[in-house]
């Protein structure tokens, strides 16, 4: 997993001392935040959004553990990664309506869910509109914090984070606090103003 990672990574013109540092960053930033704010409860972050809007490149870019996905019979790939006490759970939306009700079984005891898009994407943004939606309409997903990660924002002409809240009509979310975040998974770009929003969240909601 390790290589792979790698491997995708030099092909951006990353270098192993940057990949180190992102790598160093976010593990400091993900287990000094979460690991005070849940010193021994499982976290679950949800991490979905259309094929293809940058979950795996998150999922990678974060992961200091292995990644493990498993096909399970339900008919859906769910990568997961588990870091200290931290419970990345992925899977894509879209496309496949009748396996829909099986997703909520990842749904119970979520504390956050990162809602990925591809800026570059503009083609798909409405069922991307249409999947956020039916996620914020879940009985179990009540209330939880989303981070909207408008992403790929390195593609030339892609969306800015402002023409995807407007298209995607996120200000019209009232029941539960998200915001919307540029990022570029491939360099880890933002990444960490989106972890610092969620667990400020996390952190007032416990207290
Ligand atoms: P998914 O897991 O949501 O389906 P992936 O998406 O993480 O597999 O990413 C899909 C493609 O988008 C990959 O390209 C990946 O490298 C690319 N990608 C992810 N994040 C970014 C980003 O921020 N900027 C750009 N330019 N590309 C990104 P490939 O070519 O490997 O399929
Ligand atoms: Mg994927």
């Amino acid at each position: 997993m390790e290589c792979y990672f790698i491997i995708n990574y030099i092909n951006y013109n990353l270098n192993i001392k940057t990949i180190i540092k992102i790598f160093k960053k976010m593990g400091f930033i993900l287990s000094k935040i979460f690991g005070d704010l849940f010193s021994n409860q499982e976290v679950r972050l949800l991490i979905l959004g259309l094929d293809n809007a940058g979950k795996t490149t998150l999922l990678y870019q974060m992961q200091f553990g292995e990644v493990k996905v498993t096909v399970p019979t339900l008919g859906f790939n769910v990568e997961s990664v588990k870091y200290e006490n931290i419970n990345f759970q992925m899977w894509d939306l879209g496309g496949q309506s009748e396996i829909r009700p099986y997703w909520r079984c990842y749904y119970p005891k979520t504390n956050a869910v990162i809602f990925v898009i591809d800026s570059s994407d503009k083609e798909r943004l409405d069922i991307a509109k249409q999947e956020l939606f039916l996620l914020l309409q879940e009985d179990d997903l009540k209330g939880v914090p989303i981070a909207i990660l408008a992403n790929k924002q390195d593609v030339e002409g892609c969306l800015s984070d402002a023409q995807i809240s407007e298209n995607m009509a996120l200000t019209d979310i009232k029941n539960r606090q998200w915001a919307i975040f540029k990022t570029i998974a491939k360099t880890g770009k933002g990444l960490d103003d989106a972890f610092k929003w969620l667990t400020g969240i996390l952190k007032n909601n416990q207290s």
